[in-house]
């Protein structure tokens, strides 16, 4: 990876301290905030123990350098309908299991580090269409504890699942969602294959998103 690549993001910056601290709307449905993290302002839920989201985790300027990035990379098909870019340790979507080793790009490395996440081993970024989803699943057990998720361009509704027990999030373009503990191994994380979705009893049309999931390798 040459330097032009490492410094992608020269201008990623910390939010000032009245940014930081100023209290971001949360779009959540039918789950309850337990608790705000006043250090860095994310929220966790009462129902899903180890689920947490920060809302605005970079700014829109950078968000747009992100996505303007994402679209110089190579998109190839997963299950389903959507396409990915994937980096660092192969995950085999057939065998479920790690494969080749590949580079994982500076900018990527940086993001994470910016985002306070662990050096990323594995980084999937998504890219949804309306009508495109994942199927519900827990992250395969070969990755590490934390798995994050940062979302970009366009708000989704996210379904986690738990036997019986059944919640949406919306998560918002920008938003960090994380999954550890229980959030992590026990419930299932998914979203649905369609163009709408129902918020505050409203349909809203979907647009395109992207997702750059980061992981760790146990
Ligand atoms: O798009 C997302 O926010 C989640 C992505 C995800 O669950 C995955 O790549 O396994």
């Amino acid at each position: 990876m040459d330097d032009a690549d490492w410094d992608f993001l020269p201008e990623l910056k910390l939010k000032t301290e009245t940014e930081k601290y100023k209290i971001q709307k949360v779009n959540i449905q039918k789950v309850n905030i337990q608790k705000v993290n006043i250090q860095d302002m994310s929220v966790e839920f009462k129902e899903i123990p180890g689920l947490s989201i920060l809302q605005d985790s970079i700014t829109e300027k950078d968000e747009e350098k992100i996505i303007k990035r994402i679209l110089q990379g190579t998109w190839v098909n997963a299950p389903g309908s959507r396409e990915v870019q994937q980096y660092g340790k192969l995950y085999d979507y057939k065998t479920r299991a790690l494969g080749e080793q590949t580079a994982m790009p500076n900018w990527l490395i940086k993001l994470a580090d910016f985002l306070d996440l662990p050096k990323p081993e594995n980084v999937i970024i998504n890219k949804y269409e309306p009508g495109e989803g994942i199927a519900s699943h827990t992250d395969n057990p070969c990755f590490g504890e934390a798995v994050a998720s940062l979302s970009l361009a366009s708000p989704i509704t996210m379904d986690l699942k738990f036997n019986a027990l059944h919640h949406q999030i919306r998560l918002e373009p920008r938003s960090l969602l994380k999954l550890t503990g229980e959030a992590r191994h026990r419930w299932t994380h998914g979203i649905a294959n369609r163009k709408n979705d129902v918020v505050n009893g409203d349909s809203v049309p979907r647009q395109t998103r992207y997702s750059i999931t980061f992981r760790t390798i146990l």
